[in-house]
Parts: C-alpha cells; sequence; structure tokens
C-alpha cells in the first residue's frame, strides 16, 4: 500500500467516525498576502522552484514545481494577482502531482490551501487567526485525485471538476465530497456564496522529501514550466 492510498484510507475511517479531517500541519510560516511584490513577477516562493527533467510533460527539457528542493523540507510557491475574484466565478484550479518514493506525506501535505475572504468585507481575519468570518480550503490531492493516465506516478487533481474521487475540507470542519448530489467544489461554493479569493499557495508543511507539481491551471492561467 503506498502512502497516497494510505492517506485515503486513514481519511475515509475518520470520515466514517463523524470527526473532521483536519490535517496535522506543521508549527510553519505561512506566506502572506500582504508580503507579495506585486512588481516581482517570479512569484513568492519558499525553498521551491521549477526543475528540469522532472515533469508530467515528460522529456529531459520538461519543468515542475519541485517543493522542498532544500532541507528542511518546510516550502511554498504562493500565486500572484490571482484573487479578489469571486469564488463562484472561479472555472479551473487542477494540477499533477509527483510524490517520489522516498518521500513521506503526512495528512494535508502538499496541498494548496485557498485562504477565502468568505464575508467579502476586503480582509482577512485567518491570519494571525483564529478565523471568524473568513476560511482556509484545503485541495489536497490525497483526498482529490485520480492516477494520470499517462502514468509515471503522476497523479491528477481537478479540484473544481471532479465528480467522483474528490474531498475537500475547510479550517471550519466542513467536509465537502463529489457524490451524486454534486461536485465538492460546488457544494463548497454553495457554502460561501459570497466569498473572494484572498490569496492561493501550494504549501508541504508535513513531509518529509520533495514533492513534484505540475501543470497547473487556474482558469485561464496555466502554468507548465518556469515563467
Ligand atoms: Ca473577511
Ligand atoms: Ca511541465
Amino acid at each position: 500500500m503506498n502512502i497516497k492510498k494510505m492517506l485515503v484510507g486513514t481519511a475515509a475511517g475518520a470520515l466514517m467516525l463523524g470527526s473532521s479531517i483536519l490535517p496535522a500541519f506543521a508549527d510553519a510560516p505561512r506566506p502572506h498576502r500582504p508580503d507579495v511584490v506585486t512588481e516581482e513577477p517570479a512569484g513568492y516562493v519558499y525553498n521551491a522552484e521549477w526543475v528540469t527533467g522532472t515533469s508530467q510533460d515528460g522529456g529531459a527539457k520538461g519543468q515542475s514545481i519541485q517543493l522542498g528542493s532544500d532541507t528542511p523540507d518546510f516550502a511554498y510557491y504562493a500565486f500572484q494577482n490571482w484573487w479578489d475574484q469571486k469564488l463562484s466565478d472561479i472555472t479551473k484550479i487542477r494540477a499533477s502531482f509527483l510524490t517520489p518514493t522516498t518521500t513521506v506525506n503526512s495528512g494535508g501535505s502538499p496541498r494548496f490551501s485557498l485562504e477565502l475572504d468568505a464575508d467579502a468585507n476586503g480582509s482577512f481575519d485567518c491570519e494571525p487567526g483564529p478565523c471568524v468570518n473568513d476560511v482556509v480550503v484545503y485541495l489536497d490531492p490525497a483526498t482529490c485525485s485520480d492516477p494520470a493516465p499517462s502514468g509515471g506516478g503522476w497523479i491528477e487533481s481537478d479540484f473544481t471538476g471532479d465528480k467522483t474521487n474528490c474531498v475537500i475540507n475547510d479550517s471550519n470542519g466542513n467536509v465537502y465530497t463529489s457524490d451524486a448530489d454534486g461536485t465538492a467544489w460546488s457544494k463548497l461554493v454553495a457554502e460561501y456564496p459570497d466569498a473572494k479569493v484572498w490569496f492561493m499557495f501550494l504549501i508541504q508543511d508535513a513531509t518529509v522529501g520533495t514533492n513534484y507539481v505540475d501543470r497547473i491551471m487556474l482558469d485561464s492561467a496555466f502554468f507548465t514550466k518556469a515563467p
């Protein structure tokens, strides 16, 4: 049994017990939107970089983002200028993930953290927290993905569109599951009808080793090689 399946199994067990699956995040710094210097096109990154030779695109020149390039392995990669839009207007959040066999991921790592200004008042109260009016959504490939048809150990997460194999959690303890009533994403949007995107970042904070992330789609933006 591989790590991913173990995590999914653990999550399913937690669901059956009726408890939320709040990941065991390490006590590590988080990226903050106010720290982003929007004039810098290279992004807002810590211990992560585009590397060549490992990618879902294949080939010697293909690239992906390596999280945990140096030790310790805490890492993030933030997406600047993808914010202030309505949650309900998001059409696409997708990415492909590859976990080397030597890497150990604990619950919730790696993931996208999608910070929502849920009450749309122009501020985000989860930082430093606790969240009162706003919320953080955890988009976790361990609970929302399918093996990539192209193989190679990659898994593909379609957080906005997966109709069958997707569970999404948030910091309020809500669990959204794709089933006959709709996608996990549609239920998330219904829970926060006024929400606007505050910030989003890719993060690994409970991982020993590295992870690779490729073919990230945020609405019409597509990240598959170094910008
Ligand atoms: Ca707010
Ligand atoms: Ca790529």
